[in-house]
């Protein structure tokens, strides 16, 4: 009698054992379900940030982005006597030009990775343009 009690015991425990084995083979499928779900949220957020990318680039303070054929951002406010940078991060030349007839930026061409800067020392809006690209347009708002 006791083999019989041990042989039942035996297959309760073979058979739990194939449960948990179960249960661990459908954990294992559940947890695959999430891990394709993320790969496709990766996916997809990378495209976010290639649409980003197309778009507003983040910059250190004060600096000008001219990217994707834009002033990013297109519009800015800052203090009097603050210098603002651009930086040309197309491939192709771009300028930043006054177009107001006051004392605004006035850059040669930039080619890709350089830079121009400019100090507004008077209140007001400063609206520019790239001299290559007359559609590409900004501003710059100047206060006290
Ligand atoms: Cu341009």
């Amino acid at each position: 009698m006791n083999k019989l009690i041990a042989a039942i015991v035996a297959v309760i425990i073979i058979a739990a054992g194939i449960g948990v084995a179960i249960s661990r083979h459908n954990k294992n499928n559940n947890s695959n379900n999430p891990a394709t779900t993320q790969s496709t949220s990766t996916t997809q957020s990378s495209n976010t940030q290639s649409s980003t990318n197309s778009g507003p680039v983040p910059t250190g303070a004060n600096e000008i982005s001219i990217i994707n054929m834009n002033f990013s951002p297109a519009s800015i406010s800052v203090k009097k006597g603050t210098t603002i940078k651009w930086i040309n991060q197309d491939n192709i030349p771009h300028t930043a030009t006054e177009n107001d007839g006051k004392n605004g930026p006035s850059s040669p061409q930039l080619a890709h990775g350089e830079t121009y800067s400019f100090t507004f020392n008077e209140v007001g809006t400063f609206h520019y343009h790239c001299s290559i690209h007359p559609n590409m347009t900004a501003v710059v708002t100047v206060t006290e």
